[in-house]
């Protein structure tokens, strides 16, 4: 029987060494009022106008609602909105600020590389076997294990909204076989018989989880009304370490027309953070685990 118990929460003001032991025993860390709202608020509001008419705050509140049809990625409405949001420089710039960059710190150590790939997840209702299915990052993203994702909720997600849902110790048992499956990605990995208790919480905007490469994660069904999960994660590792070279791309670059760096950075007035990872000395074209790699998730 499947079980699922609250994420285990973690404090920034604990010590590292007692962080990075409780990342290696459980496979991630919830640092829940993490980021301050105003943060996210300022970033939910510029995705949600890039989501429009589709997604719209509902009257009233700041919870994303969905106006039309469900989409995923990959539909056409994902590919006409996805440049948008990738276009944003905040978007990308969220990762990169003092708060976010000192959590990576205290995991990997003092030089952080934050992956160029950022990822933006709109989980709409009406579209049941369509969210993410189970997988382990370093199989997506052909990372070593000091790469890490970083997740963080963009508003307050409740129960039957998408939320995530991690497989504590799962990254004991290295990268796992895939297979396909439906829903983002398009791979789901092996999930072994004793493996049956997940970790899940209702998470409040500004909550951030950060998952070891190897750690098996997934998102439940949306199976709201109407409401929309948003939420964005990239991937980050010690300053060195080999980076895979799809990471390079924007995410849907390898697919949808025209979503390169040269369109996204078109109207951003800003230039410091435009191609920063030229220089990094350790991209590889090697694949370091399955021989499935075909896009990133
Ligand atoms: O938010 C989601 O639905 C997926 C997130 C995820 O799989 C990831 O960050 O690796």
């Amino acid at each position: 029987m499947v079980t699922r118990s609250p994420l285990v929460a973690s404090s920034a003001q604990e010590a590292e060494t007692d962080l990075r032991e409780r990342f290696q025993s459980l496979g991630y860390l919830y640092f829940p009022g993490y980021l301050e709202t105003g943060d996210c608020e300022n970033l939910l509001g510029q995705i949600v106008d890039c989501l429009a008419p589709h997604v719209q705050f509902a009257p009233g509140s700041r919870e994303p609602v969905l106006r039309g049809e469900p989409f995923f990625e990959t539909d056409p409405v994902w590919d006409a909105v996805y440049p948008r949001i990738q276009s944003l420089y905040d978007f990308h710039h969220f990762f990169h600020r003092a708060p976010l960059q000192a959590l990576m710190r205290a995991l990997v150590g003092d030089e952080v590389f934050v992956y160029p790939m950022k990822m933006g997840r709109v989980a709409t209702p009406r579209k049941i076997g369509y969210e993410t299915p189970p997988h382990q990052d370093a199989h997506s993203h052909q990372g070593g294990p000091t790469m890490a994702g970083i997740w963080v909720a963009l508003h307050d997600v409740r129960e039957g909204m998408g939320r995530l849902q991690l497989l504590p110790g799962s990254h004991k048992r290295g990268v796992r076989p895939v297979f396909e499956a439906e829903g983002v990605g398009g791979v789901q990995c092996e999930i072994y018989p004793n493996e049956t208790e997940w970790h899940v919480s209702d998470v409040a905007q500004g909550d951030v989880i950060l998952f070891h490469a190897c750690c098996v994660h997934r998102a439940e069904p949306n199976t709201s009304e109407q409401s929309v999960r948003i939420s964005v994660d990239t991937r980050f590792c010690d300053y060195g370490a080999p980076v895979f070279v799809n990471n390079l791309e924007p995410h849907h670059g390898w697919r949808i027309d025209g979503l390169d760096w040269g369109a996204i950075y078109r109207d951003w007035r800003d230039e410091s953070l435009q191609f920063y990872w030229r220089g990094y000395p350790n991209f590889t074209d090697q694949l370091m685990h399955a021989p499935s790699l075909a896009t990133a998730k």
